[in-house]
């Protein structure tokens, strides 16, 4: 099927339609009658590469089930979606733009065009630029105004140019340098900013402006506030903003235009989107804490998995899987969310970070043809690391009214071992997929003597799907795989539901709302207001309440 071809409407995909037949014959079948009709179920739906071992054999599927997913994938020219991503085609078609984050990842050697350039020697050229500043810094080479050496990092960016940057610092702190202490603002809400800098020396602190475009309100007021905050600290020498800013962004002029050098600027492109821009310059703060050494070996891990999505067949790969799965449950099993527990403490703001990637991404009712889809698209993920989760909503899930998969991510190592830990927390995170699962009858309630009234409440159905991802141990190898494998699942599902993942028009009418509303509250005389009545009234409200004069 070549990639121009014409997909049908995706309730209209013959496949579709199977699934749909398909589902009513198998909608009531347990998972505990699945495992006892093939004692090796739990052995063959697993698969495995670049060193990610899944199973997802606690899942609601038979084989019949995979055959019909892996029928629409094909169905839905997924090959030519993957094989047009990957040769930089303008397949975020309402940007006009290629979408092309694993080039940030590619080897020197490779060869990516967009627009007949190669863009790989590009990338490469930045993470030189990149390494060299790093080293700087992390030597003590790198002097702030006053020639003191820098042990404060301050990344100042929203969205995109914040959550990767926060996750991969939790994710890999392991491997950071010790002596300098990074924080992270994105809120326009001063607290954020202020609580970051309370007791930095600004003579010691550097601050990274992390803003594809230069423009976005919340990075440039914390920007603006972090200049002045450093110029007080430092005696109002405005040439010290050269020694305490760098900046990531594709804008130079604006770069400039705010008094940084842009010899210490960062670039990146159009065609890296904001969520998508961790391995970009955007990680110039990652590249601080965890070393050029590290971050290239985050970089190969994102390549290893971007390869096995590329050439394995559907059937053992990763992505495809786990991306079918969840059109699985979510628009044959009605589950409306995916919870995502990885039991790494390290990972805790991984589901943050995935909350961006997926929802910004799949969260469209529009499809690629510009008409309203009538199925759902993108689930909510969410989640917490374990086993905090398991003292909180685990009830949900499990005797809770609503069907929520689960992805569960274990490694067979800990970084940091201590005692019986590691073995205590696998233990948890197999017994909750297994309870999930399997439940507990009635039956077994009632042969452990437990009064007749309280049987009802001590019944778990089970039932409840969930995929076991299982690692070896967090390397920024293993990171790099983990996340890319979550963008390529995300790829897969835009394909299915055929919605562009690489747009997010979604985001703009409440920011342009926002500008109208600021000089309603700013301005001494207030404006005409023309809102509705709920809005005027707010407006008025706050304004009382901030002067009541
Ligand atoms: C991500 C979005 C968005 C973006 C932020 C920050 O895919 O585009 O989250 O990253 O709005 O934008 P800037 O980097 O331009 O400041």
């Amino acid at each position: 099927m070549s990639n121009k071809s014409v997909i049908k409407s995706l309730t209209q995909r013959p496949a579709w339609k199977a699934l749909a037949t398909h589902h009513k014959k198998i909608a009531k079948l347990h998972l505990r009658e699945l495992f006892a009709a093939d004692k090796q179920r739990g052995e063959k739906l697993i698969t495995e590469a670049a060193g990610l071992f899944l199973d997802y054999s606690k899942n609601r599927v038979t084989t019949e089930t995979i055959k019909l997913l892996l029928q629409l994938a094909k169905e839905s020219n997924l090959r030519g979606r993957i094989d047009a991503m990957f040769a930089g085609e303008k397949i975020n078609i309402t940007e006009n733009r290629a979408v092309l984050h694993v080039a940030l990842r590619a080897p020197k050697s490779a060869k990516i065009f967009v627009d007949g350039k190669n863009v790989v020697p590009d990338v490469h050229a930045v993470l030189d630029k990149m390494t060299g500043f790093a080293n700087r810094v992390r030597s003590g080479a790198w002097k702030g105004h006053t020639g003191k050496r820098i042990t404060n990092i301050v990344n100042i960016g929203i969205g995109g140019s914040d959550l990767g940057p926060v996750m991969a610092y939790e994710a890999l702190k392991h491997y950071a340098k010790r002596d300098l202490k990074f924080l992270f603002v994105s809120n326009v809400d001063g607290a954020d900013f202020v609580e970051a800098v309370h007791g930095l020396a600004p003579a010691e602190t550097l601050f990274i402006v992390s803003s594809k475009t230069f423009t976005t309100q919340e990075t440039m007021t914390n920007a603006e506030s972090a200049r002045a905050w450093l110029l007080k600290g430092l005696g109002g020498n405005k040439n010290a903003v050269a020694k305490h800013f760098v900046a990531v962004s594709t804008n130079a002029e604006k770069v400039s235009a705010f008094g940084i050098d842009t010899a210490n600027m960062f670039g990146f492109w159009d065609w890296v989107g904001g969520r998508y821009s961790m391995d970009s310059a955007i990680g110039l703060s990652t590249m601080l804490a965890i070393g050029s050494e590290n971050f290239r070996a985050l970089l190969a891990g994102f390549h290893e998995l971007d390869e096995h999505f590329r050439t394995a067949p559907f059937s053992e790969n990763l992505p495809v899987l786990m991306a079918l799965l969840s059109v699985w449950n979510t628009n044959f099993l009605g589950a409306e969310t995916v919870a995502v527990l990885p039991y790494e403490n390290y990972l805790k703001r991984f589901p943050a970070y995935l909350q961006q990637l997926t929802m910004e991404s799949n969260g469209k009712y529009i499809t690629l043809a510009g008409k309203k889809v009538n199925y759902q698209t993108s689930p909510i993920y969410w989640g917490e690391p374990g086993t905090n989760g398991q003292h909180s909503f685990y009830q949900l899930i499990h005797q809770g009214t609503r069907l929520i998969p689960c992805d569960f991510i274990a490694f067979a190592h800990a970084l940091t071992p201590l005692g019986r830990h590691h073995d205590l927390l696998l233990a948890n995170v197999l017994a909750q997929s297994e309870a999930l699962a399997f439940g507990k009858t009635a039956a077994e309630v009632k042969a452990e003597k437990v009064p007749d009234a309280l049987v009802p409440h001590k019944v778990f159905e089970g039932n409840r799907p969930s995929n076991t991802i299982l690692a070896d141990r967090l390397t920024p190898a293993v990171l790099g795989r983990l996340v890319a494998l979550y963008e390529h699942i995300v790829f897969v599902q835009g394909a299915i539901w055929s919605v562009n993942p690489f747009d997010q028009w979604g985001v703009e009418l409440g920011k342009a709302l926002a500008q109208r509303i600021v000089p309603e509250l700013e301005n001494k005389i207030l404006p005409p207001l023309q809102h509705d009545s709920s809005t005027n009234n707010l407006i008025r409200r706050y304004r009382k309440m901030k002067s009541p004069t």
